[in-house]
C-alpha cells in the first residue's frame, strides 16, 4: 500500500524524466504499461488509479521503439517470461512501438495513440491500429488510457472471478445516474 502511495506521488510530483528511469514495479506484475517517451508518462494517472482500485499489480515503464529499440525487446521478453499478461503501449506520432511490443509476445497488446503537436493524434491512431494481419494491437481512442485499463482488467477477469465481480459492481455504478 505504501509502495503504490509512493509510486503515485513519484509520477505526479516529479518531472517526468526523473520518472522515467526509476523501476515502477509492483510485485509480481500482471500489466505492463509502457509509453514512447517520458514525457508521456503524466498521461498515465488515470490508468494507474484504476489499476489501483482494481488492486492489480502492474509496471511502468518509458521505451521507445526508434530510440532504444534493443531496450524495449529486452523488456519485452522479460515482462513476457515474469507474468504480465497483458500489455498496454502508448506513443504518439509515427506510433510503432504497441505493434512493435506486439511482435515480441503473444500476449494480448493494448495501444494507445497519443495526441501529438500535428494532425490532432491521427498519425498515431492509425500508426497504431493499422497492423497488419496476423499481428493485432487492440486499438482505443486517443489518450485513452483510462479504457485500455478496463479492457486489460476484462482480459484478466476471464480467469479471475473476484474481479469479474468488481468489474460488474464498477458497470452498476455507470447505470445510477440513469435510474
Ligand atoms: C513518441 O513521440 C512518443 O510516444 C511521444 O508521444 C512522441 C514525442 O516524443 P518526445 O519527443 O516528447 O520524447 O515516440
Amino acid at each position: 500500500m505504501k509502495k503504490n502511495f509512493y509510486k503515485t506521488f513519484l509520477i505526479e510530483h516529479l518531472p517526468s524524466n526523473m520518472v522515467a528511469n526509476y523501476p515502477m514495479s509492483q510485485e509480481n506484475p500482471k500489466i505492463s504499461v509502457l509509453v514512447g517517451s517520458p514525457n508521456d508518462l503524466e498521461l498515465l494517472k488515470g490508468l494507474k488509479k484504476i489499476l489501483e482500485e482494481f488492486d492489480i499489480a502492474a509496471e511502468y515503464k518509458a521505451l521507445s521503439a526508434h530510440r532504444v529499440p534493443d531496450l524495449t525487446i529486452d523488456y519485452v521478453h522479460k515482462a513476457d517470461r515474469n507474468g504480465t499478461q497483458v500489455f498496454i503501449a502508448g506513443a504518439g506520432m509515427a506510433a510503432h512501438l504497441a505493434g512493435t511490443v506486439a511482435a515480441h509476445t503473444t500476449k494480448p497488446v493494448i495501444g494507445v495513440p497519443i495526441k501529438g503537436p500535428n494532425l490532432d493524434g491521427m498519425d498515431a491512431l492509425l500508426s497504431t491500429v493499422q497492423m497488419p494481419k496476423g499481428i493485432p494491437v487492440a486499438t482505443v481512442a486517443i489518450n485513452s488510457f483510462e479504457n485500455a485499463a478496463y479492457l486489460a482488467i476484462e482480459i484478466l477477469a476471464l480467469n479471475d472471478v473476484g474481479l469479474q465481480k468488481k468489474l460488474e459492481s464498477y458497470r452498476k455504478k455507470l447505470r445510477e445516474p440513469y435510474l
